[in-house]
């Protein structure tokens, strides 16, 4: 079936993980494409021409449109299905804070653990060197959690920082980050984590996940 969201994804990608909370908040049905990143199905010829980056989540739009870039798909999203559910506040302010801790993750930590780093870090080096960088980017959101979260990141509202948020602190336990150090991040993902929509997007319940 052509006319409906395809979303290529993996299932323990952090920046596809996005999208499918994203996705399942706004009610929107889609249908998965998996890529397996450890068979390098994103480095195929057939992919490169849906995603010329060679990651993943491309989100393909019903017209055949292509999305690539987990946060411009979610400002998509956020345009387009603002009415289904609201991910970001119509103040200016408060709608820089929550980017600001969006890009936090996105741009300066989440890259420097990505795959294709880790590998070129190495067999050896790559455990200490993911825990370091996520450890110093959790410091530095602990402080900005503190001024604003409640229930989630900002107050009790559902935001772009809790949907970056998951993943990134699946990650972190991965590479056996200490959370003790960081309670409101810890706090904030537990009620996150009880919602159906970030239940279901969660890589165990992924059809790409081997079983255990
Ligand atoms: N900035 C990109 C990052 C995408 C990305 O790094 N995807 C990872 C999985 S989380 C990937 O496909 N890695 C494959 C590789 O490194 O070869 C986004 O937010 O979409």
């Amino acid at each position: 079936m052509d006319n409906e969201l395809q979303l290529y994804t993996y299932f323990r990608s952090s920046a596809s993980w996005r999208v499918r909370i994203c996705l399942n908040l706004k009610k929107l049905k889609y249908k998965s494409n998996y890529v397996n990143l450890l068979k390098q199905e994103q480095k195929s010829e057939e992919y490169k021409k849906i995603n010329p980056n060679q990651v993943v989540p491309t989100l393909k739009l019903p017209d055949g449109q292509i999305l690539s870039q987990s946060i411009a798909i979610l400002e998509y999203l956020e345009e387009k299905f603002k009415l289904e559910y609201q991910l970001l506040p119509d103040d200016a302010i408060k709608k820089a804070q929550i980017r600001s801790v969006v890009q936090l993750i996105a741009s300066d930590i989440h890259p420097i653990q990505n795959l294709r780093v880790l590998k070129e870090v190495g067999e050896d080096k790559k455990a200490e060197w993911a825990k370091k960088w996520i450890t110093d980017g959790f410091k530095t959101l602990e402080i900005l959690l503190k001024e604003t979260a409640g229930k989630y990141c900002f107050g009790d509202q559902i935001s772009f920082a809790d949907i970056v948020l998951v993943p990134q602190v699946y990650n972190a336990i991965r590479w056996k980050v200490d959370m003790s150090e960081f309670p409101i991040i810890v706090r904030v993902e537990k009620n996150l984590s009880l919602l159906d929509e970030f239940v279901n997007a969660h890589p165990d319940n992924q059809g790409d996940c081997p079983p255990s």
